[in-house]
């Protein structure tokens, strides 16, 4: 079969339009987006008229997933871990109505390469109740998509795909398999299984306890999880993911004195997990991610011998998991590379030279440097480097600057300022906005419209050449719908805007719309 150098990430993709796929929907965030942007990319994908979109938000995504899934065809829904929270209604009702065919890939940056937090999304499939697959280098990647459709199908549930930042975007060879047709469009024979009224929902409910025996069984049978003898049985080591290929980094003749437990697919093989417990004096667990195994084995597992990891922080328990870390944790000496060459070496990430985002900040920090206790809530984007400027107070989460606002200046808080981009309003901005309207609060709110989603790398704005016409469908006063074109010759005319909006007693939306110069140029190349 062919072979093709690609990304963690392409392997994905292409696993999916060779596993007989027919819809990608999903939301854009690193280090997930090269997914779903590779099957836009693909003659193949074309030719067999997968269907692939950037969907409005994470949630709005995954929905349509389980409608791919209620027609029997194979759906994909890839997304970043934050991105689990927004979809986390629909992934826990996905568990219960026991989805098939759909894989739910979650790509989580340890390290926070770019992301406003840590977690490991293992935990949401672990609370869902349903498999999970963490494959340890890219041909598993690729070969794990057909797996975990099968396993999908057979045992009627959705799947968790779980990924870190390394394995996403690092490149190696992969074996293609004979591509796979897509399935026909069968409806669920059961009337009640997608109607989660009460009644139907408890009878679900069990059904998917009752599964947990062949969940596990799989992860016992599946030869995706591993138990490889060694013959030092001082010490038992288990890995998960990626962690397999740290921890063989380490033996440069491929040979670990010590027995491993490989996990690549959960829930936890425990007969595995038991027999390396009673073989070994010790336990080391590597991960990249949090404690997650290392927390579930410590409940079932006798107690007496010691298990070593990221809570006894054997590992430091924030940061990725890397070849040095484990040595480290193994006692072994470790090589240092060659320094980092100061041309090299990690810069502060700051806005582009001549981004409109310079302009809006410019005009905003001169009005609000006249209130003293004036405060602007900022959002998640490119934008959020308007923190350098000093010109945001706060970044939470998506959607959180219009919210936090209202919340301010409803205590008292004057001026409440809201910065979020075009993308994330469409995100999750839009009904903040509607909360505002109801409670009639006292904020102005920026929508910097560069028509584009900037920070991932320019995919559309679910709300691009709409922003108007949704702010006065919402109920904001057409009078106090600014817009402005954020030039340094505008300067004066978006000050003059700012103060008129913040006099203004109400929710006033001031709209500085200039194209993001990255997109502008590749308008300019075409
Ligand atoms: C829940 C969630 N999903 C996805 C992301 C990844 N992400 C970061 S910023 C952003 C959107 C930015 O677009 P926009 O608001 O238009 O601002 P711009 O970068 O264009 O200035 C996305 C999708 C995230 N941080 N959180
Ligand atoms: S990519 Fe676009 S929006 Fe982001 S900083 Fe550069 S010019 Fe500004």
């Amino acid at each position: 079969m062919q072979k093709l150098l690609l990304l963690g990430d392409e392997a994905i993709a292409q696993g999916f339009i060779d596993a007989g796929g027919s819809a990608i929907n999903s939301y854009p965030g690193t280090p997930s987006t090269q997914i779903t942007e590779y099957v836009m990319k693909s003659k193949e994908a074309k030719e067999k008229g997968i269907v692939a979109n950037w969907c409005a938000n994470e949630k709005t995504a995954l929905e349509a997933s389980i409608g791919v899934s209620y027609a029997g065809k194979r759906a994909m829904t890839c997304m970043k871990h934050v991105g689990l929270n927004v979809a986390g209604d629909p992934f826990m009702n996905a568990a219960i109505i026991g989805t098939k065919g759909v894989l739910i890939v979650v790509a989580d940056d340890p390290s926070m390469f770019s992301s406003q937090d840590e977690q490991d999304s293992r935990f949401y499939g672990h609370w869902a109740m349903i498999p999970m697959l963490e494959p340890s280098n890219q041909q598993e990647a690729y070969d794990m998509v057909h797996f975990g459709y099968e396993l999908s199908e057979t045992l009627s549930t959705p799947v968790l795909y779980r990924i870190p930042t390394r394995l996403a975007h690092s490149r190696a060879g992969i074996v293609r398999r004979e591509p796979k047709a897509q399935n026909e469009i069968t409806f669920p024979q059961n009337p009640k299984q997608f109607v989660l009224l009460p009644a139907n929902a408890k009878v679900q409910y069990r059904t998917l306890i009752e599964k947990q025996a062949e969940f596990t069984k799989s992860s016992e049978e599946s030869g995706y999880n591993k138990y490889i003898d060694g013959s030092d049985k001082k010490l038992g080591i288990i890995t998960t993911g990626i962690a397999y290929n740290y921890l063989m980094e380490n033996f440069k003749d491929g040979k670990c004195p010590h027995p491993i437990v490989k996990i690549t697919q959960y829930p936890l093989p425990y007969s595995f997990l038991n027999k390396l417990y009673e073989e070994c004096d010790e336990i080391l667990v590597l991960e990249d991610g949090q404690p997650f195994v290392e927390e579930l084995i410590k409940g079932f597992l006798g107690k007496g011998k010691k298990v070593m990891g990221r809570l006894d922080e054997t590992i430091r328990r924030d940061g990725e998991l890397n070849a040095e870390k484990v040595a480290k944790a193994l006692g072994m000496t470790v090589k240092t590379g060659a320094p980092i060459p100061a041309v090299v070496t990690n810069r502060p990430p700051a806005l582009c030279q001549g981004c409109p985002h310079i302009d809006s900040y410019n005009a905003l920090n001169e009005v609000m440097a006249e209130y003293k206790d004036g405060k602007v809530f900022g959002d998640i984007g490119c934008y959020t480097l308007g923190f350098n400027m000093g010109a945001i107070n706060t970044t939470v989460c998506m959607g959180a600057s219009i919210t936090m606002a209202k919340g301010a200046s409803e205590v008292g808080v004057f001026p409440a300022v809201a910065v979020i981009g075009d993308g994330t309003f469409g995100h999750s901005g839009l009904t903040g906005l509607l909360d505002c309207i109801n409670e009639k609060a006292n904020v102005v709110v920026m929508i910097l419209d560069n028509e584009i989603t900037g920070m991932t790398g320019g995919q559309p704005s679910s709300a691009n050449n709409k922003l108007e016409n949704i702010c006065i469908g919402l109920g904001v006063d057409p009078k106090h719908i600014r817009t402005v074109v954020p030039l340094k010759k505008n300067h004066e005319e978006f000050v003059q805007i700012l103060k008129e909006e913040i006099a203004y007693e109400g929710v006033s939306v001031i709209i500085p719309r200039r194209m993001c110069l990255v997109e502008a140029k590749k308008h300019l190349n075409k």
